[in-house]
C-alpha cells in the first residue's frame, strides 16, 4: 500500500538526521532530496513535491529549533506540518439526515463506495436509501440493486430507462423519508462533455449536501485533471480515495486533493461493503512518517502512564537497570500487547530499530521474569553485570526456574539496554514529544 512504501522511504530519509546531531544545510538538503524521491515515486505531482520540499528546507534552516526539541524532532515536526498542509485535515461527513451525490470516472469505485457508505450509515443507526442514476453502464442497475439487496438497503432505480435526471427526480420523492440518500451517478471513460452536463442537471435537481468525488488510488497524474474538472463544474465537498488496499501509490490522488483544495473523507481498502475507513490525517501521516499511531498512543498513555510515569530520562542517561526494566515491563504490560505498544512509539521515525526480541515478551514470560527477578538481590538488580554463572545458579535454584530462564532474562535485558542507548540521543519523553507535535 502507498502509505507503507512512501512511509518507509520517508523514514529512511529522516534517519539521516539521526546520524547528524545538528542541522546543517548539507544534511537538510540530503534529507529533502530523499523526501522528494520518495514522493515522486509515489506519484505525487512534481510541482507539489518541489513546493513542499522548498518549504521544508526553508523552514528547517530559518526557524529556530523550539526549546526542548532536538534538531531531528524539529525537522520531523516541519515535515509533519507540511504533509498536513498537502493532505488536509479531512472532511467530516456528519451523522445526520442528508443527501450525498457520488461523482467520478467509470471504474473509479463509485458504486462500490455507494454501498460502503450505505453500510456505514446503517451501522451508525441512520436509515440509508440509494438511487441508481447510472443509465450508461450496462448492468449498473443490477450491480447496485444486488449490493443493496445484500445489505438490506432500500434501492431505487429504473432499469432500461436512459433518463438519469428523471430517475433522480422520481427517486428522491420515493425515498424522501429516509435519513441518508445516496445518489450513484454514471461515469465515463474520460471527461466527456455529456457526462459533465448530466452531472450538472442531477446536481441542480437533487441539491446534495455533499458531493463526493471517488478517485482511484492507482491513477497517477490524471487525477488532478479529473478533480479540477469536477470541481469547476459542480464543486467537490470531499474525496474518497479507493483501492488503497492494493498496489496503488495514491500520490496522484493526494496531489489532486491538494490542487483542488478539497480534502479526503474516506479511503477504500477493499471490495466488500465494510472496507471503508474514515480518513484520519493524524493516523495517515503518522504512518507515512513511521511515527506510529500518535493519537492512539496519547489516549493509552494518558490512561496508564500518568500515574506511573516511566523514568525515561534516567534510562536515557544510561542508568537502565534490571529494576527499571521490571517497572517498564509492568507498565507496558498494563497498556496492552507489547508489540502493539512498541509499534505505537515513534521509534522508527527517530531512527531506532527495535529488535524483534523486544516484542516477544508475553504475559507468561513476564511472570517468569518477575519470579526470577524476585530471587535477585537489590545489588544485582541495580548492577546486573555482577551476575555471573555462580549467581545464575543461585538465582535459578531460588526462583525454581532453570539457569536458561535466568540467562534469557539477562539477554533480554541487554537488548532493551541497547535499545535505550539508541534512544538516548533523542531525549525521549512521550508526553513532551506529543506536546511538541501539537497533540
Ligand atoms: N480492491 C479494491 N477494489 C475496489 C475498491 N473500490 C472499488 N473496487 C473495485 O473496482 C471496480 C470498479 O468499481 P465500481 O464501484 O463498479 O466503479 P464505478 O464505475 O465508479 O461505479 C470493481 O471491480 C470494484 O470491486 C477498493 O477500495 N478496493
Ligand atoms: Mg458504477
Amino acid at each position: 500500500m502507498v502509505m507503507e512504501k512512501l512511509g518507509s522511504s520517508l523514514q529512511d530519509a529522516l534517519k539521516k538526521l539521526v546520524k547528524s546531531g545538528r542541522i546543517d544545510e548539507h544534511t537538510v538538503n540530503e534529507v529533502v532530496k530523499d523526501i522528494q524521491r520518495a514522493m515522486l515515486q509515489a506519484d505525487v505531482n512534481v510541482k507539489l513535491v518541489m513546493k513542499m520540499s522548498n518549504h521544508i528546507k526553508e523552514r528547517a534552516m530559518k526557524e529556530d529549533v523550539p526549546s526542548g526539541m532536538n534538531p531531528r524532532e524539529h525537522v520531523i515536526r516541519i515535515v509533519y506540518q507540511e504533509l498536513i498542509n498537502i493532505i488536509g485535515k479531512g472532511t467530516d461527513i456528519p451523522l445526520k439526515p442528508q443527501k450525498i451525490m457520488m461523482i467520478g470516472l467509470q471504474g473509479s469505485g463509485k458504486t462500490t463506495t455507494t454501498s460502503k457508505l450505505a453500510r456505514y450509515f446503517q451501522r451508525k443507526g441512520l436509515r440509508p436509501a440509494v438511487i441508481c442514476a447510472d443509465t450508461f453502464r450496462p448492468g449498473a442497475y443490477q450491480q447496485l440493486n444486488t449490493l443493496c439487496g445484500k445489505l438490506n438497503v432500500t434501492f431505487y432505480g429504473e432499469e432500461g430507462n436512459p433518463d438519469a435526471v428523471g430517475i433522480v427526480e422520481r427517486g428522491l420523492k420515493e425515498v424522501e423519508k429516509y435519513d441518508v440518500i445516496i445518489i450513484d451517478t454514471a461515469g465515463r471513460h474520460s471527461l466527456e462533455k455529456d457526462l459533465i452536463e448530466e452531472m450538472e442537471q442531477i446536481h441542480a435537481i437533487a441539491h446534495p449536501d455533499y458531493k463526493l468525488l471517488v478517485l482511484d488510488g492507482a491513477i497517477g497524474q490524471q487525477a488532478s485533471e479529473q478533480a479540477r474538472a469536477f470541481n469547476d463544474s459542480i464543486g467537490i465537498s470531499g474525496v474518497v480515495i479507493s483501492k488503497l488496499d492494493g498496489t496503488a501509490k495514491g500520490g496522484g490522488a493526494i496531489s489532486a486533493v491538494s490542487e483542488t483544495n478539497s480534502s479526503i473523507a474516506f479511503i477504500g481498502v477493499g471490495e466488500t461493503p465494510d472496507d471503508l475507513e474514515k480518513f484520519e490525517p493524524d493516523r495517515f501521516i503518522s504512518k507515512l512518517l513511521g511515527m506510529g499511531d500518535i493519537k492512539g498512543l496519547i489516549e493509552k498513555a494518558q490512561e496508564n502512564l500518568m500515574e506511573e510515569e516511566l523514568d525515561m530520562e534516567a534510562m536515557m542517561r544510561g542508568r537502565f537497570t534490571l529494576k527499571d526494566m521490571y517497572k517498564q515491563l509492568e507498565t507496558l504490560n498494563k497498556m496492552g500487547p507489547m508489540k502493539q505498544i512498541m509499534q505505537m512509539l515513534p521509534l522508527g521515525g527517530m531512527g531506532v530499530k527495535v529488535p524483534e526480541e523486544a516484542y516477544q515478551v508475553t504475559g507468561e514470560k513476564l511472570t517468569r521474569y518477575r519470579v526470577v527477578m524476585d530471587s535477585m538481590t537489590e545489588e544485582e538488580m541495580l548492577n546486573p553485570r555482577l551476575i555471573g554463572s555462580a549467581r545464575i545458579k543461585r538465582i535459578s535454584i531460588g526462583s525454581g526456574c532453570s539457569p536458561d530462564d535466568v540467562r534469557e532474562l539477562l539477554k533480554y535485558y541487554k537488548t532493551m539496554q541497547n535499545t535505550m542507548k539508541g534512544l538516548r540521543g533523542g531525549k525521549f519523553n512521550m508526553q513532551k514529544m506529543m506536546k511538541k507535535f501539537g497533540m
